[in-house]
Order: C-alpha cells, then sequence, then structure tokens
C-alpha cells in the first residue's frame, strides 16, 4: 500500500530515527557504484562528529581504505567479506567485524553479496604516552557479556579493547524482553546504533519512538536517551560511542 508520505524517520536537533524505507542509496569513494546509504554525517542536526553509513556490496566487488586520518570499523550484518591488510588476509562473516585504524591500507571484497556497517571518525591521538590502536578482528557471537548495571536481562559485549589508544568503542546492549535500561542516560559522548535484532521503545530527547530489526539512532551530545524492549524475544542493537579523549 502506498505510505502516503508517512514514516517513523524523524530527524531533529540532536537526535535522528533513521528507517530503512526512507534509505537512500550513493558512491562513496572508495566503495562500490552506488553501495553506500549515509545514514549519520557531520551535517546531521546539530552536528556529528563521526559517520555511520551501510554498504551493499555485490559478490566479487571491492572496498578500498578510508582518508589516511580516519579510524573504521566494519561490521558484516550478513554475507561474508574478505578482509586484507597488514599482510594477512581475513574472512568475515555474519557478524564478524574488524577495527582498521587510521592509516591502515587495507581492502574488503565481497565474496557473497554481503551488507555491512561502517563506523568511521577522524582519529584523536591521545595525551602522552602516544599509544596508537591496533588492527582488531573479531565476530560479535564469539564474545563474552557482562550484565549491565548488574542486570541479568542486559547484556553489554564491547567488540572493541577498553584502551585508552582507541578514541571510540563499539558495543552490543542485549535486552531480554521486558528489560530497559536502568536510567535516563545523559552523556556528551555521541552514539550511532543500528538495530540488528528485535523491537522495543527508544526515547530520545522528550520524544518516544517504536523501533524494530534495520532502524538506525543517531544520539548527539547529551541527547537523553533510554530504551524500553517490548518484543517477545530479544533485542540487540549494534552501538558506537566516542570515547576516552579529553572532551576539550
Ligand atoms: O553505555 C552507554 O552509553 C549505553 N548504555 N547507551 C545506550 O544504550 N543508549
Ligand atoms: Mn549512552
Amino acid at each position: 500500500m502506498h505510505r502516503l508520505g508517512l514514516t517513523r524517520s524523524s530527524i531533529q536537533a540532536e537526535h535522528a530515527l533513521i528507517t530503512p524505507d526512507t534509505f537512500v542509496r550513493t558512491s562513496l569513494e572508495g566503495w562500490p557504484r552506488d553501495a553506500c546509504t549515509v545514514h549519520i554525517a557531520p551535517v546531521i542536526g546539530l552536528g556529528a562528529r563521526f559517520v555511520q553509513f551501510g554498504a551493499e556490496m555485490p559478490t566479487g566487488s571491492a572496498a578500498t581504505s578510508a582518508p589516511r586520518h580516519i579510524g573504521r570499523f566494519v561490521f558484516v550484518q550478513h554475507g561474508r567479506v574478505r578482509l586484507e591488510v597488514a599482510g594477512e588476509t581475513h574472512i568475515l562473516t555474519e557478524y564478524g567485524y574488524a577495527f582498521l585504524p587510521a592509516g591502515s591500507e587495507h581492502q574488503l571484497t565481497a565474496e557473497q553479496d554481503s551488507r555491512l556497517t561502517v563506523f568511521e571518525k577522524p582519529f584523536e591521538a591521545p595525551s602522552l604516552p602516544l599509544t596508537l590502536p591496533k588492527v582488531v578482528i573479531g565476530n560479535e557471537r564469539d564474545l563474552d557479556g557482562a550484565h549491565f548495571e548488574g542486570d541479568p536481562g542486559l547484556v553489554a559485549r564491547k567488540l572493541l579493547p577498553d584502551e585508552a589508544s582507541f578514541d571510540f568503542m563499539v558495543t552490543t546492549m542485549s535486552y531480554a524482553p521486558g528489560a530497559t535500561l536502568p536510567y535516563v542516560e545523559v552523556h556528551y559522548m555521541e552514539h550511532g546504533l543500528l538495530m540488528l535484532e528485535g523491537e522495543g521503545i527508544y526515547r530520545l530527547g522528550e520524544r518516544y519512538y517504536q523501533v524494530q530489526e534495520g532502524d538506525v539512532i543517531w544520539m548527539g551530545a547529551h541527547c537523553p536517551q533510554w530504551y524500553g524492549a517490548l518484543g517477545k524475544r530479544w533485542s540487540k542493537y549494534l552501538l558506537y560511542k566516542d570515547m576516552n579523549r579529553h572532551p576539550l
């Protein structure tokens, strides 16, 4: 049925919900033609300091490194991707991921039709001692989780090392049906979010949104945020957060 101009997408000054019915594909340098949907970019609302995009890669297509000052995180939603970096070859399958520090030359080749989500951020070096982040490869399904704030119905998995050399973190948050964030969070760090599984309700600023698998959310600095899992099965989201740097 025609949607008559209606959508759940909503773009506000300090947050956004972007639903798949409104995704528009474009060509990004280094990616196959028309492969990318840029969800979050510095031009959104009052401004973001990172980029989140999806990439649909047909079998055999390839992507090259980000510009040298940009750190990149790649997550495979589905498909199979070959990553060549630092003289090694890695195969990333569903829920596989890679962190590619700024300046690391690499190539991603789709061995099957694949869908990726990518976070990128201009790298901010840490204060002395200057330790630089390394390449990280993993699969979310191999990670042990920790109960968030002691709640057995809320499991957080850190996809990157919790080390000061990294200027952002990527986590998955999994919620049992009925579980919620324990309180409304307000923090100066930003989030980019992809709903991986299930459904729930997200408070962003003063509004409440129904959200489901495939939705993207941007939470700008200080955006009040809270989530409740309303579905009948566990829900899970992938979450970017800038970390470990002085706010000035
Ligand atoms: O740690 C966090 O900032 C996380 N709990 N935020 C969120 O899920 N919106
Ligand atoms: Mn948060």
